[in-house]
């Protein structure tokens, strides 16, 4: 009696071990979560131009444009980026207010930061 219970007990152990490496490897495999307020720049733009945060948020951009480089510098000069083909750059905005930013080599190149309280 006792074994059969103990057997089946060590069965049923071992079904759950195999559920949850299937759901792990499944995680593994799926793609990672998109990054919140990302900026691509891609086709000698930023994508999107204008962007709308929360003051305390983060953006991202993503230098994505086949080699070409870029930069991102802050017309107040409040934030610079180094000249980068590819990678991210990151900056957390701490005060409302609109910033305007541009890409050295390229002035033509325009975006937006627009932080909300
Ligand atoms: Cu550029």
């Amino acid at each position: 009696m006792e074994p059969v219970n103990t057997r089946r007990a060590l069965i049923a152990v071992a079904l759950t071990a195999v559920v949850v490496a299937g759901c792990s490897s499944q995680t593994t495999q799926e793609k990672p979560a998109p990054v919140p307020n990302q900026v691509t720049v891609i086709d000698r733009s930023y994508s999107p131009s204008s962007i709308t945060i929360s003051a305390g948020e983060t953006v991202t951009w993503v230098f994505d444009d086949g080699g070409m480089t870029h930069d991102v510098v802050a017309d107040d000069k409040s934030f610079r980026s180094p000249l980068m083909v590819s990678d991210t750059f990151t900056h957390t905005f701490t005060e409302p207010g609109t910033y305007s930013y541009h890409c050295t080599p390229h002035p033509d190149m325009l975006g937006t930061v627009v932080v909300q309280p």
